[in-house]
């Protein structure tokens, strides 16, 4: 007989039972994450036929334009995480404060982080965009409301994070600290099936990523690096590959290997992209594969956020991909 290959959520219980205390919050949790990304996957496939095209006609607190699927996804993820009863605050990149959720004891024993809609400059344009999502455990004490303090932890104590990439197939990669997996949407079944057992980044991948457009923002030192990647003998021959959304550039990168970058620049010191909902939970899955991810100097679980949507630059790579660029950096 022809063996199926797992669900989602099989994979995720099989894994709960090697911790014989766990009471089903966090797969629940899970659960909760995989049918919202169910939910957007189906919106954004038919995005340009309903009324959920174009800008919602505001701005989010970090400045930029929010786009109607922008918060259409955060709906979704916010009813989604708040039905479960396992979250106890949630922080998202579309909400200027986080919500924090009431909980009776032993419920709400996890924080949420996301980026409800990653890539929104590509919506209009059928180009894949993504779900970014990290899941603390609450240090709050239980029964009462979330707090910041559930939020404001580093990626380095993350106990699961993952994303949806809504592409020419939907997948959904996750960790939760026992290496990262890879599911595709049977969309027939409605399921996620396994599909991406164990990921290793390979480990040398010679394909660049970054916003090459940028370069005269960026500092003699990020020049070199990029340049020294691009010349290295070790990397092979370097092509470049730039969706300029982080899901569908980091999945690229995680399974064909290379390096994905978004360094800081005259602009913006930080770079571009948040520590908390989009470096961070993504700097969990590529050490979980086997990779690295640093902002150029520390290694991004080490780092903790001040602020909700605190920026970090970011580099993800197998070793010695981001050795090049980072010993270039250096210099
Ligand atoms: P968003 O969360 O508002 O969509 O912004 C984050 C996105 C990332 O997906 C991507 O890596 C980056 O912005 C692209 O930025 P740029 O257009 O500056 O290259
Ligand atoms: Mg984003």
């Amino acid at each position: 007989m022809r063996s199926q290959p797992l669900t989602l959520m099989e994979h995720i219980n099989a894994c709960q039972r090697s911790f014989p205390e766990a009471t089903g919050s966090f797969s629940l949790l899970m659960e909760s994450l995989a049918l919202a990304s169910k939910i957007i996957s189906r919106e954004v496939n038919k995005a340009g036929l309903g009324k959920l095209l174009g800008l919602a006609g505001r701005r989010n607190i970090q400045g930029e334009q929010v786009a109607r699927l922008d918060d259409f996804a955060n709906d979704t993820l916010v009813h989604s995480l708040t039905r479960g009863g396992t979250c106890c605050a949630l922080a998202s990149e579309e909400l200027a404060v986080p919500i924090r959720l009431p909980g009776a004891e032993g419920a709400g024993r996890y924080a949420v982080v996301f980026d409800p809609l990653d890539g929104s400059s590509n919506i209009d344009v059928a180009v894949s965009v993504g779900t970014i999502f990290g899941v603390y455990r609450r240090r709050s004490p239980e029964g009462g409301l979330g707090d910041a303090s559930d939020l404001l932890q580093s990626p380095g104590k993350l106990v699961a994070a993952g994303y949806a990439l809504y592409g020419s197939s939907t997948v959904f990669v996750y960790s939760a600290g026992q290496g990262t997996h890879g599911f595709t949407l049977d969309s027939g079944l409605g399921e996620f099936l396994l599909s991406h057992p164990s990921i290793q980044i390979p480990e040398r991948g010679g394909i660049l990523s970054i916003n090459w457009a940028n370069r005269g923002r960026w500092d003699e030192k990020t020049r070199r690096a990029v340049q020294a990647y691009e010349d290295a003998e070790e990397t092979g021959p370097c092509s470049a590959r730039y969706v300029g959304s982080m899901v569908a550039d980091a999945h690229r990168t995680l399974l064909c290997g290379g390096l994905f970058a978004y360094p800081g620049d005259t602009k913006n010191s930080s770079g571009k992209l948040r520590l908390l909902y989009e470096a961070g939970p993504m700097a969990f899955l590529f050490e979980q594969a086997g990779g690295v991810a640093t902002d150029g100097s520390k290694r991004i679980l080490d780092k903790t956020p001040d602020a909700l949507h605190d920026r970090t630059p970011l580099v993800l790579g197998a070793a010695g991909d981001v050795a090049v660029f980072a010993e270039a950096l250096a210099k």
